[in-house]
């Protein structure tokens, strides 16, 4: 059985579930009120979320919510760039790069980051070179469509499960073909992208249906509208419900999940594995 994904110089242990906590470097959530990202409030967020136990951080510069803008590929790099290599320097944690940009995954890589995050699943031009290139791990995530801008406009499925699972492995042979070993990949299930409520709620009710594909998933559930919808709360609002998802994903057997609040997701996913691990044979007397 798998324990130990190597990420660049950094090991990601498996053995009990994991936290990704997530970094926006757009201007809009770290600027100066500029153009520019600020390397030193990005830098004080990860501290604070390694403090907090997450094993990795998730470092992106596009926005991939409804609407928002395209990012040119030196757009993103200036944001990024700059980030990871100070977040690799100051902190002993491991950095992903959220990018569907092979320029950009190939530069993160050179600077130290562990672990490529696409959420078009190294559909972009140039990008499963480069991944295979950059030698990290890569998590590749399932979205209707190709991009996040439109994904929301009609999505369909015959079964919303098997349709994941069947383009996951798709992608995975993709991969492969391209010199991407399977022992390298993480799988996700893309919750909220390209999804109806429905369909992300049967994500997590039958999330261990995933298992068989051999892999690690990976989840972000964390303040989805799903759970505004849900719960009608604002996204300021969200914590129990994300909480809520966060355990069930690890209780059917997600190992990383990737969260805005890190303390409280470590907790919920630590207290959940100490429920699955729990043996009578522990019991003296
Ligand atoms: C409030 C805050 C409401 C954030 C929505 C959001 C995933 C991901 C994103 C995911 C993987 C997001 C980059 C969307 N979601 N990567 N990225 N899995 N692997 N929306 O689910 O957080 S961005």
């Amino acid at each position: 059985m798998l324990q130990v994904l190597q990420c660049a110089d950094r090991p990601l242990d498996l053995t009990c579930p994991q936290v990704m906590g997530i970094l926006n470097v757009t201007p809009d959530s770290f600027s100066d009120g500029g153009l520019f990202v600020s390397v030193d409030a990005a830098l004080i967020q990860a501290r604070q979320m390694v403090a907090a136990g997450a094993a990795i951080i998730d470092v992106g510069g596009e926005s991939t919510r409804p609407g928002a803008a395209a990012v040119s590929v030196q757009e993103e790099l200036d944001r990024v760039a700059p980030v990871v290599e100070t977040i690799v320097r100051e902190l002993p944690v491991i950095v992903s790069v959220d990018t569907s940009k092979a320029p950009v995954m190939a530069e993160a890589v050179a600077l130290g980051a562990g672990l490529i995050n696409d959420v078009r699943a190294l559909r972009e031009p140039g990008a499963l070179q480069a991944a295979s290139n950059a030698g990290v791990p890569v998590c590749l995530m399932h979205m209707a469509g190709d991009d996040p801008r439109s994904m929301q406009e009609d999505p369909h499925y015959a079964d919303v499960v098997d349709d994941i699972r069947l383009f996951l492995r798709r992608r995975i042979q993709a991969c492969e073909a391209a010199g991407i070993s399977a022992s390298r990949l993480l799988l996700d299930p893309g919750f909220g992208f390209g999804k109806h409520v429905t369909h992300n709620l049967l994500i997590i009710q039958r999330l261990r249906e995933f298992l068989s594909l051999g892999r690690p998933l990976l989840i972000g559930v964390s303040r989805k509208s799903t759970i505004g919808t849900v719960l009608d709360r604002a996204a300021e609002e969200r914590l129990p419900g994300s909480l809520a998802l966060a355990t069930m994903a690890c209780q059917e057997g997600a190992q990383i999940i990737r969260a805005h609040d890190v303390a409280a997701t470590v907790d919920a996913v630590k207290m959940c594995h100490a429920v699955r691990v729990a043996s009578s044979d522990d019991l003296t007397q």
